[in-house]
């Protein structure tokens, strides 16, 4: 995947040393977009072996407004443990603003389908996880922001916005920050697959992914996961097959997906930051 590996390179020449939170450090560069076209198959990184299955599961449980980590558990997926409290909650993290907004009872997903559907034109068709009534004090620990009711992270895919044009639903996401070799080819999946979905439960065809970044940084402990993936040669996009009766957005399951085709080079472990 030609895209990602230009983003790699990008970070890596340009990127300024910059402090962070973690206190691991970064190379970071600030404003940054690749696109994505889905018909020419699933961009789901090659130049290591990305576990699609917790990218499945997540983005279902997304779609449910859960913040319970009890679903992705039970589906042996630990990509949100770090951060939940002793009971597995979060807060209201995404699925809570993408189906509840602010617990106002606001269904941005229903509302997006409902536009598409109705008025594929409108250039207002939104979803935003940002919600600044409930962004964490980082003065306290994960666990007291949720029983503070705050969420325990601050959403890093922020906001994304829907658009047809010629039968073809596409999708940007705003990605405040970015983490290129841990998080980014989840990301990009993430909503690839959120794009396919979408488009056909409304009788459209995939268009493109528009991932546009804001911080993009590579943590210094993990240059060399990325220089080795350079050194590799990308193989052909996977095809990723929906079932094709589901017309529901909230109707999926994780047997619904097929991955066809996807032969990667080997995992690359790296330390994830907290
Ligand atoms: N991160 C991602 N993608 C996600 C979630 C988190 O890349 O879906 C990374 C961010 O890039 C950052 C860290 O490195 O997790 C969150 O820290 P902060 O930006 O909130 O300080």
């Amino acid at each position: 995947m030609k895209q990602y590996l230009d983003l790699v390179r990008e970070v890596l020449e340009k990127g300024v040393q910059k402090g962070d939170r973690t206190g691991t450090g970064t190379k970071s560069i600030f404003g940054y977009q690749m696109r994505f076209d889905l018909s020419e198959g699933f961009p789901l990184v090659t130049t290591k072996k990305v576990h699609l299955k917790s990218i499945i599961y997540e983005l279902l449980w997304f779609l449910t407004g859960d913040t319970n980590i009890g679903y992705l558990k039970q589906n042996g997926v630990r990509i949100w443990d770090e951060w939940a409290d002793e009971n597995g909650d979060l807060g209201p993290v995404y699925g809570y603003q993408w189906r509840n907004w602010n617990g106002e009872g606001i269904d941005q997903i229903k509302e997006v389908i409902h536009t598409l559907k109705n008025s594929p034109n409108s250039r207002r068709i939104m979803v935003s996880a940002w919600n600044p009534s409930v962004l964490p004090d980082t003065s306290v620990s994960f666990a007291q922001n949720v029983s503070n009711g705050k969420a325990a992270l601050p959403p890093c895919h922020s906001f994304f916005q829907f658009y047809v044009a010629d039968g073809k639903l596409s999708c940007q996401l705003y990605q405040r920050s970015a983490d290129v070799f841990l998080g980014v080819p989840f990301n990009i999946a993430s909503y690839a697959l959120l794009t396919m979905m979408v488009a056909q439960v409304c009788d459209l065809e995939a268009g493109d992914f528009i991932h546009t970044f804001g911080d993009v940084h590579i943590y210094n402990n993990h240059i060399e996961q990325v220089q080795l993936q350079l050194s590799r040669e990308p193989k052909a996009l996977p095809i990723m097959k929906l079932n094709e009766k589901i017309k529901d957005i909230f109707g999926f399951q994780y047997e619904d997906f097929e991955l066809q085709n996807y032969d990667p080079h080997p995992a690359i472990k790296g330390k994830v930051s907290v």
